[in-house]
C-alpha cells in the first residue's frame, strides 16, 4: 500500500483510487486471456506431451497472474488507512466502515497469495503426468479453485466499490493548508464571503449528510494558501438537534479548521433569531476549544448607523461587512493573513524551507567591521 506520508498531494486520498473492477468483470478478463494462449512453436525437438504440458502450465500461470494482478492494483491504490489524515479517516468511517475496509483489503491479500499457491500447486501436479487428459483435468481444477476462492471476494469488492464512489464527492482539501472554517446561520453570507476572500475560482463540492453543495475556495497569500471552507447544514444551526452523524461531522470539521469566521445577521433578512444565532455561536465555541474564533456582522449595508453598533457592541463582533461592498472586507481579509503568516512563520516546516531558499551568506552573520587605525 502506497504510504500517505510519502505523497507529496494531500487532498482526498480517495480520489486517487481509480476503477476497481468487479469480481466478474476480473474473471472474464482472465479467462479471456487464457483462452488466446496457443501452442507454441519451439526450435528445440520436443515431444506433443512437452508441448501442451507447456501450454497448460502457461494456462494455469497466465489465470493467476491476471487476477492475483488485478487485486494488488485494488489494494495498492487504496490510501494506508493507518496513516490516513484524521479528517478523511473520520469522514471514512462516517461513509462506510474504517474497519470493514480494513479487513476487507487484507482478505483480498490473503485470496491474492492462495491463488499464488492454487498456481504452485497445480503446476507441480502437471509434472507428475505425461497424458493430455490428465493436464487438462488438472487445468480445470486450477481453474474452478481459482475462480471459486475469487467469487468468495464478490460482497468485499462490491462494498468497495460502493463506499469509494461517496468518498471520492468528499471535497479535495488540502489537509496540509491553513483552513478558515465560515459558520453562521442560514442564509448570513457564507457562500458569498467564500467567494469574495478566494482568488481564484471557488469550488463547489459535496460533503457527507448535508443536502446542500459546500463551496470552497483558495487565497494564494505567496508563502502558502488559505483554503476557505463554507458548511452548509453544519455549522448553521444549534446542535442540541443534532443526530449522532451531523455531530460525527461536525467534529471532523475541526481535524481541519484553524480560523473560524462567524457571521452574524441582525438585518430583517435573518432566517434565525439573534437568540438562537447566539446559541449557535456558543455551541461552536464549545465544540471547537482550540481554534480562534473571529465574530463577524455581515449585512451592514441593510442596517442603520446604530443598529451596527448596537450590533457590535452586543455581539462583540470584531468586524462589521457587506458582501455588496468589497471594501468593508478589507480589514478582515487583512487580519487572516495576518494571522496565518504569523503562524506559518512559526512552524518549524517553514522555518527549514527559509534555509533552503535563502542564501548561505545572506544566513551568515556580518564580520565585525576591526578599525585598525589608532
Ligand atoms: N444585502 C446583502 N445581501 C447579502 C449580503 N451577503 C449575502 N447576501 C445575500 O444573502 C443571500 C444568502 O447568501 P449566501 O452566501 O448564500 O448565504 P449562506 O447560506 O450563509 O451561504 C444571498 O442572496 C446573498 O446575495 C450582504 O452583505 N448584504
Ligand atoms: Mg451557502
Amino acid at each position: 500500500m502506497v504510504c500517505l506520508s510519502e505523497q507529496r498531494y494531500k487532498g482526498n486520498p480517495f480520489r486517487r483510487v481509480s476503477y476497481i473492477p468487479p469480481i466478474d468483470v476480473i474473471l472474464s478478463v482472465a479467462f479471456k486471456q487464457t483462452k488466446n494462449l496457443r501452442i507454441k512453436s519451439s526450435k528445440r525437438r520436443i515431444s506433443r506431451e512437452e508441448k501442451i504440458a507447456n501450454l497448460e502450465r502457461e494456462r494455469i500461470s497466465t489465470l493467476a497472474m491476471v487476477i492475483t494482478e488485478k487485486l494488488e492494483r485494488i489494494i495498492n491504490q487504496f490510501p494506508w488507512i493507518e496513516s490516513l489524515h484524521p479528517f478523511y479517516g473520520e469522514i471514512c468511517d462516517l461513509m462506510g466502515n474504517i474497519d470493514k475496509i480494513r479487513r476487507i483489503l487484507g482478505r483480498l491479500g490473503g485470496i491474492e497469495n492462495q491463488i499464488k499457491e492454487l498456481e504452485r500447486d497445480h503446476i507441480a501436479r502437471l509434472k507428475e503426468t505425461k497424458h493430455p487428459n490428465e493436464m487438462a483435468e488438472i487445468r480445470n481444477q486450477s481453474n474452478g479453485r481459482m475462480a471459486s476462492l475469487l467469487k468468495k471476494a464478490k460482497g468485499d469488492v462490491n462494498y468497495l466499490i460502493r463506499v469509494i464512489k461517496k468518498l471520492k464527492t468528499v471535497p479535495d482539501f488540502n489537509v496540509n493548508y491553513p483552513t478558515v472554517v465560515i459558520a453562521g446561520a442560514p442564509n448570513v453570507g457564507k457562500s458569498s464571503l467564500v467567494i469574495e476572500i478566494s482568488t481564484g475560482k471557488p469550488e463547489v463540492g459535496e460533503y457527507p449528510f448535508t443536502t446542500k453543495k459546500i463551496i470552497f475556495g483558495h487565497r494564494d497569500i505567496g508563502m502558502t494558501n488559505i483554503q476557505v471552507v463554507d458548511t452548509p447544514g453544519l455549522l448553521d444551526r444549534p446542535f442540541r438537534d443534532r443526530n449522532l452523524i451531523e455531530r460525527q461531522s461536525i467534529i471532523s470539521i475541526r481535524h481541519i479548521s484553524d480560523i473560524i469566521l462567524f457571521m452574524f445577521d441582525i438585518s430583517k433578512d435573518a432566517t434565525i433569531s439573534l437568540e438562537e444565532q447566539f446559541n449557535l455561536f456558543e455551541d461552536i465555541e464549545k465544540e471547537f476549544p482550540n481554534v480562534l474564533i473571529i465574530r463577524v456582522l455581515n449585512k451592514t449595508d441593510l442596517l442603520s448607523e446604530e443598529e451596527i453598533i448596537e450590533g457590535k457592541k452586543t455581539l462583540k463582533t470584531q468586524f462589521q461587512i457587506t458582501i455588496k461592498d468589497v471594501n468593508s472586507l478589507q480589514g478582515l481579509i487583512e487580519e487572516i493573513e495576518a494571522i496565518v503568516k504569523n503562524s506559518v512563520l512559526q512552524t518549524e516546516k517553514f522555518k527549514e524551507i527559509l534555509k533552503l531558499t535563502v542564501s548561505k551568506e545572506f544566513l551568515q552573520p556580518v564580520e565585525e567591521e576591526i578599525n585598525y587605525e589608532f
